[in-house]
Protein backbone atom coordinates (compact mmCIF):
# COMPACT_ATOMS: atom_id res chain seq x y z
CA UNK A 1 0.00 0.00 0.00
CA UNK A 2 1.10 3.59 -0.85
CA UNK A 3 1.74 5.64 2.08
CA UNK A 4 -0.99 8.26 2.79
CA UNK A 5 0.11 11.57 0.76
CA UNK A 6 -0.93 13.87 3.81
CA UNK A 7 0.88 17.41 1.99
CA UNK A 8 -1.89 16.72 -0.76
CA UNK A 9 -4.48 15.93 1.06
CA UNK A 10 -3.86 19.24 3.47
CA UNK A 11 -3.58 21.34 0.53
CA UNK A 12 -6.79 20.22 -0.90
CA UNK A 13 -8.97 20.32 1.82
CA UNK A 14 -7.57 23.93 3.38
CA UNK A 15 -8.35 25.00 -0.85
CA UNK A 16 -12.26 24.31 0.04
CA UNK A 17 -12.52 25.27 3.68
CA UNK A 18 -10.82 28.45 1.98
CA UNK A 19 -13.08 28.86 -0.68
CA UNK A 20 -16.20 28.26 1.91
CA UNK A 21 -15.22 30.46 4.58
CA UNK A 22 -14.72 33.27 1.84
CA UNK A 23 -17.90 32.44 0.58
CA UNK A 24 -19.78 32.12 3.90
CA UNK A 25 -18.56 35.11 5.90
CA UNK A 26 -20.45 38.57 5.47
CA UNK A 27 -18.87 41.05 3.00
CA UNK A 28 -16.65 43.60 4.08
CA UNK A 29 -19.00 46.19 2.81
CA UNK A 30 -22.10 45.09 3.74
CA UNK A 31 -22.94 46.89 6.73
CA UNK A 32 -21.46 47.89 9.38
CA UNK A 33 -18.14 46.63 7.31
CA UNK A 34 -15.56 47.73 9.92
CA UNK A 35 -17.10 44.07 12.34
CA UNK A 36 -17.24 42.49 8.97
CA UNK A 37 -13.83 43.19 8.17
CA UNK A 38 -12.14 42.87 11.27
CA UNK A 39 -13.77 39.02 11.20
CA UNK A 40 -12.41 38.31 7.79
CA UNK A 41 -8.99 39.69 8.82
CA UNK A 42 -8.34 37.17 11.28
CA UNK A 43 -10.48 33.99 10.15
CA UNK A 44 -8.65 34.68 6.20
CA UNK A 45 -5.03 35.27 7.72
CA UNK A 46 -5.06 31.73 7.43
CA UNK A 47 -3.89 29.23 10.06
CA UNK A 48 -3.91 25.74 9.71
CA UNK A 49 -7.35 24.89 9.43
CA UNK A 50 -7.03 22.09 11.36
CA UNK A 51 -10.67 21.69 13.02
CA UNK A 52 -12.51 22.27 9.66
CA UNK A 53 -9.63 19.37 7.82
CA UNK A 54 -10.42 17.33 11.24
CA UNK A 55 -14.83 17.61 10.93
CA UNK A 56 -14.08 16.59 7.32
CA UNK A 57 -12.08 13.94 8.04
CA UNK A 58 -14.20 12.68 10.61
CA UNK A 59 -17.18 12.35 7.89
CA UNK A 60 -14.54 11.05 5.55
CA UNK A 61 -13.92 8.02 7.86
CA UNK A 62 -17.37 7.07 7.62
CA UNK A 63 -17.94 7.56 3.97
CA UNK A 64 -19.25 10.93 3.27
CA UNK A 65 -18.08 13.66 1.25
CA UNK A 66 -16.81 16.48 2.62
CA UNK A 67 -19.31 18.72 0.95
CA UNK A 68 -21.85 17.31 3.27
CA UNK A 69 -20.24 18.94 6.37
CA UNK A 70 -18.47 22.15 4.94
CA UNK A 71 -20.92 24.43 6.95
CA UNK A 72 -20.29 22.77 9.96
CA UNK A 73 -16.23 22.57 9.15
CA UNK A 74 -16.42 26.10 8.74
CA UNK A 75 -18.22 26.59 12.09
CA UNK A 76 -15.43 25.03 13.91
CA UNK A 77 -13.16 27.47 12.05
CA UNK A 78 -15.22 30.52 13.35
CA UNK A 79 -15.11 29.37 16.72
CA UNK A 80 -11.51 29.05 17.31
CA UNK A 81 -10.70 32.29 15.27
CA UNK A 82 -13.18 33.76 18.19
CA UNK A 83 -11.13 32.57 20.59
CA UNK A 84 -7.77 33.70 19.07
CA UNK A 85 -9.00 37.25 18.85
CA UNK A 86 -10.31 37.26 22.48
CA UNK A 87 -7.52 35.41 24.07
CA UNK A 88 -4.97 38.00 22.52
CA UNK A 89 -6.86 41.11 24.27
CA UNK A 90 -5.22 43.19 26.59
CA UNK A 91 -7.37 41.56 29.39
CA UNK A 92 -6.06 37.99 28.68
CA UNK A 93 -3.19 37.26 26.91
CA UNK A 94 -2.50 40.92 25.79
CA UNK A 95 -0.44 39.45 22.39
CA UNK A 96 0.64 41.79 19.65
CA UNK A 97 0.99 39.25 16.76
CA UNK A 98 -0.99 36.15 15.58
CA UNK A 99 -1.25 34.01 12.24
CA UNK A 100 1.93 36.33 10.84
CA UNK A 101 0.48 39.85 11.38
CA UNK A 102 -0.69 42.38 14.04
CA UNK A 103 -3.66 40.82 16.45
CA UNK A 104 -7.00 41.88 15.74
CA UNK A 105 -7.75 44.44 18.16
CA UNK A 106 -4.18 45.76 17.35
CA UNK A 107 -5.67 47.14 14.08
CA UNK A 108 -9.80 47.56 15.22
CA UNK A 109 -9.38 48.51 18.77
CA UNK A 110 -10.47 45.90 21.86
CA UNK A 111 -14.24 46.97 21.47
CA UNK A 112 -14.22 46.04 17.49
CA UNK A 113 -12.14 42.70 18.60
CA UNK A 114 -14.53 42.29 21.16
CA UNK A 115 -17.62 42.28 18.88
CA UNK A 116 -15.92 40.44 15.81
CA UNK A 117 -15.20 37.59 18.12
CA UNK A 118 -19.06 37.66 19.52
CA UNK A 119 -20.00 37.86 15.54
CA UNK A 120 -18.30 34.70 14.71
CA UNK A 121 -19.42 32.66 17.65
CA UNK A 122 -22.97 33.53 16.61
CA UNK A 123 -22.66 33.18 12.73
CA UNK A 124 -20.87 29.49 13.32
CA UNK A 125 -24.32 28.25 15.15
CA UNK A 126 -26.18 29.64 12.08
CA UNK A 127 -23.74 27.89 9.58
CA UNK A 128 -24.46 24.45 11.60
CA UNK A 129 -28.23 25.05 11.24
CA UNK A 130 -27.47 25.58 7.59
CA UNK A 131 -26.19 22.33 7.04
CA UNK A 132 -29.45 20.86 7.69
CA UNK A 133 -30.12 21.79 3.94
CA UNK A 134 -27.36 18.56 3.54
CA UNK A 135 -27.79 16.22 6.17
CA UNK A 136 -31.76 16.94 6.87
CA UNK A 137 -31.84 14.50 10.03
CA UNK A 138 -32.90 17.14 12.54
CA UNK A 139 -32.13 14.80 15.47
CA UNK A 140 -28.31 14.99 13.69
CA UNK A 141 -28.32 18.72 13.63
CA UNK A 142 -29.45 19.39 17.10
CA UNK A 143 -26.73 16.74 18.40
CA UNK A 144 -24.25 18.91 16.51
CA UNK A 145 -25.31 22.24 17.80
CA UNK A 146 -25.24 20.28 21.36
CA UNK A 147 -21.92 19.04 21.10
CA UNK A 148 -20.11 22.19 19.98
CA UNK A 149 -22.21 24.54 22.48
CA UNK A 150 -20.50 22.15 25.30
CA UNK A 151 -16.68 22.21 23.88
CA UNK A 152 -16.63 25.81 22.83
CA UNK A 153 -18.89 26.90 26.36
CA UNK A 154 -18.23 26.04 30.32
CA UNK A 155 -18.42 22.41 29.50
CA UNK A 156 -14.98 22.55 27.29
CA UNK A 157 -12.97 25.61 25.97
CA UNK A 158 -14.21 28.19 28.27
CA UNK A 159 -13.72 26.74 31.34
CA UNK A 160 -10.14 25.48 30.18
CA UNK A 161 -9.43 29.52 29.46
CA UNK A 162 -11.05 30.19 33.39
CA UNK A 163 -8.90 27.90 35.01
CA UNK A 164 -5.63 28.53 32.58
CA UNK A 165 -5.76 32.42 33.58
CA UNK A 166 -6.73 31.68 37.41
CA UNK A 167 -3.72 29.13 37.54
CA UNK A 168 -1.41 31.87 35.75
CA UNK A 169 1.69 32.42 38.54
CA UNK A 170 1.09 29.70 40.35
CA UNK A 171 2.20 26.09 41.17
CA UNK A 172 -0.26 23.78 39.48
CA UNK A 173 -0.89 20.00 40.39
CA UNK A 174 -0.57 17.71 37.31
CA UNK A 175 -4.19 16.96 37.80
CA UNK A 176 -4.74 20.45 36.76
CA UNK A 177 -2.86 20.99 33.72
CA UNK A 178 -4.55 17.78 32.54
CA UNK A 179 -8.04 19.82 33.22
CA UNK A 180 -6.91 22.55 31.52
CA UNK A 181 -5.49 21.37 28.19
CA UNK A 182 -8.25 18.95 27.95
CA UNK A 183 -11.25 21.40 28.23
CA UNK A 184 -9.17 24.39 26.66
CA UNK A 185 -7.93 22.77 23.69
CA UNK A 186 -8.71 19.14 23.20
CA UNK A 187 -12.46 19.49 23.75
CA UNK A 188 -13.03 21.92 20.60
CA UNK A 189 -10.39 19.33 18.53
CA UNK A 190 -12.37 16.21 19.99
CA UNK A 191 -15.67 17.59 19.09
CA UNK A 192 -14.49 18.62 15.71
CA UNK A 193 -13.64 15.24 14.72
CA UNK A 194 -16.92 13.61 16.55
CA UNK A 195 -19.53 16.58 14.55
CA UNK A 196 -17.77 15.03 11.32
CA UNK A 197 -18.50 11.40 12.28
CA UNK A 198 -21.99 12.84 13.56
CA UNK A 199 -22.98 14.21 10.15
CA UNK A 200 -22.00 11.64 8.10
CA UNK A 201 -23.93 9.31 9.74
CA UNK A 202 -21.64 7.26 12.06
CA UNK A 203 -23.30 5.03 14.95
CA UNK A 204 -22.62 4.85 18.27
CA UNK A 205 -19.40 2.97 18.28
CA UNK A 206 -18.00 5.08 15.77
CA UNK A 207 -18.57 8.27 18.08
CA UNK A 208 -17.03 6.28 21.14
CA UNK A 209 -13.94 5.73 19.02
CA UNK A 210 -13.97 8.75 17.60
CA UNK A 211 -14.31 10.81 20.60
CA UNK A 212 -11.81 8.72 22.78
CA UNK A 213 -9.37 9.13 19.81
CA UNK A 214 -9.76 13.24 19.58
CA UNK A 215 -9.55 13.95 23.48
CA UNK A 216 -6.19 11.94 22.84
CA UNK A 217 -5.48 13.78 19.90
CA UNK A 218 -6.45 16.77 21.43
CA UNK A 219 -4.20 17.06 24.93
CA UNK A 220 -1.29 15.52 22.38
CA UNK A 221 -1.83 18.83 20.36
CA UNK A 222 -1.91 21.42 23.39
CA UNK A 223 1.29 19.53 25.08
CA UNK A 224 3.08 20.04 21.35
CA UNK A 225 1.84 23.15 21.37
CA UNK A 226 3.68 24.18 25.13
CA UNK A 227 7.07 22.67 23.30
CA UNK A 228 6.72 24.82 20.48
CA UNK A 229 5.90 28.19 22.78
CA UNK A 230 9.67 26.66 24.55
CA UNK A 231 11.29 26.01 21.26
CA UNK A 232 10.13 28.11 18.48
CA UNK A 233 9.97 31.70 17.40
CA UNK A 234 7.72 34.80 15.39
CA UNK A 235 8.69 33.70 12.47
CA UNK A 236 7.86 29.94 12.13
CA UNK A 237 5.06 30.35 14.93
CA UNK A 238 3.34 33.52 13.00
CA UNK A 239 3.14 34.77 17.18
CA UNK A 240 5.79 35.16 20.03
CA UNK A 241 7.33 32.84 21.61
CA UNK A 242 8.29 32.12 25.23
CA UNK A 243 5.05 33.72 26.12
CA UNK A 244 4.21 31.26 28.40
CA UNK A 245 7.12 31.47 30.45
CA UNK A 246 6.77 35.32 30.99
CA UNK A 247 3.18 34.75 32.05
CA UNK A 248 3.88 31.91 34.42
CA UNK A 249 1.19 29.92 32.33
CA UNK A 250 0.93 26.32 33.64
CA UNK A 251 2.46 24.30 31.07
CA UNK A 252 3.32 20.67 30.44
CA UNK A 253 7.13 21.14 29.55
CA UNK A 254 7.54 23.27 32.30
CA UNK A 255 5.98 20.69 35.07
CA UNK A 256 7.86 17.79 33.28
CA UNK A 257 10.41 18.88 31.03
CA UNK A 258 10.56 18.81 27.68
CA UNK A 259 11.61 15.13 26.68
CA UNK A 260 8.59 13.66 28.98
CA UNK A 261 6.43 16.30 27.24
CA UNK A 262 8.05 15.01 23.90
CA UNK A 263 7.27 11.51 24.98
CA UNK A 264 3.65 11.67 26.18
CA UNK A 265 2.36 13.50 23.11
CA UNK A 266 3.89 10.72 21.50
CA UNK A 267 2.30 8.06 23.56
CA UNK A 268 -1.00 9.87 23.04
CA UNK A 269 -1.09 10.09 19.54
CA UNK A 270 -0.33 6.12 19.47
CA UNK A 271 -3.41 5.54 21.85
CA UNK A 272 -5.11 7.80 19.68
CA UNK A 273 -4.43 5.84 16.08
CA UNK A 274 -5.06 2.42 18.33
CA UNK A 275 -8.51 3.41 18.57
CA UNK A 276 -8.96 4.55 14.89
CA UNK A 277 -8.44 1.02 13.33
CA UNK A 278 -12.54 0.86 13.65
CA UNK A 279 -12.50 3.06 10.31
CA UNK A 280 -10.24 0.69 8.76
CA UNK A 281 -8.57 2.44 5.62
CA UNK A 282 -10.64 5.02 5.76
CA UNK A 283 -8.90 5.87 9.00
CA UNK A 284 -5.49 7.07 6.97
CA UNK A 285 -6.19 10.32 7.05
CA UNK A 286 -6.81 11.31 10.51
CA UNK A 287 -3.86 8.91 11.68
CA UNK A 288 -1.70 11.31 9.34
CA UNK A 289 -2.97 14.26 10.77
CA UNK A 290 -2.12 12.56 14.39
CA UNK A 291 1.46 11.85 13.31
CA UNK A 292 1.55 15.00 11.65
CA UNK A 293 0.22 17.29 15.25
CA UNK A 294 3.35 15.37 17.18
CA UNK A 295 6.11 16.23 14.30
CA UNK A 296 4.50 19.91 13.64
CA UNK A 297 6.99 22.96 13.78
CA UNK A 298 4.07 25.66 13.46
C1 LIG B 1 -12.92 31.46 25.34
C2 LIG B 1 -11.83 33.66 24.99
C3 LIG B 1 -11.72 32.23 25.05
C4 LIG B 1 -10.53 31.66 24.81
C5 LIG B 1 -10.39 30.25 24.70
C6 LIG B 1 -8.50 28.61 22.77
C7 LIG B 1 -8.17 29.66 23.74
C8 LIG B 1 -8.98 29.79 24.95
C9 LIG B 1 -7.16 30.51 23.58
C10 LIG B 1 -6.24 30.51 22.48
C11 LIG B 1 -4.84 30.36 22.96
C12 LIG B 1 -4.38 28.98 22.98
C13 LIG B 1 -2.91 28.76 23.10
C14 LIG B 1 -5.21 27.99 22.92
C15 LIG B 1 -4.88 26.62 22.88
C16 LIG B 1 -5.32 26.10 21.58
C17 LIG B 1 -4.34 26.42 20.53
C18 LIG B 1 -3.05 25.74 20.58
C19 LIG B 1 -4.64 27.29 19.61
C20 LIG B 1 -3.82 27.54 18.42
O1 LIG B 1 -4.36 26.66 17.47
P1 LIG B 1 -3.68 26.38 16.07
O2 LIG B 1 -2.22 26.07 16.28
O3 LIG B 1 -3.81 27.81 15.36
O4 LIG B 1 -4.50 25.36 15.36
P2 LIG B 1 -3.99 28.17 13.82
O5 LIG B 1 -3.66 29.64 13.73
O6 LIG B 1 -3.07 27.30 13.00
O7 LIG B 1 -5.44 27.91 13.50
Amino acid sequence: MSPFDLDAYLRERRALVDAALVRLLPGEDVPPPTVHRAMRYSVMAGGKRLRPILVIAGAEAVGAAPATVMPTACALELIHTYSLIHDDLPAMDDDDYRRGRLTNHKVFGDAIAILAGDALLTLAFKLVADNAALVPDARVICDVVAEIADAAGTGGMVAGQVVDIESEGKAVTPETLEYIHSHKTAALLRASLSVGVRLGGGDAAALAAISDAGQSLGVAFQIVDDILDVEGSLEALGKTAGSDARKQKATYPALHGVDASRREARRLIERAKSRLAVFGARSAPICALADFVVERKS
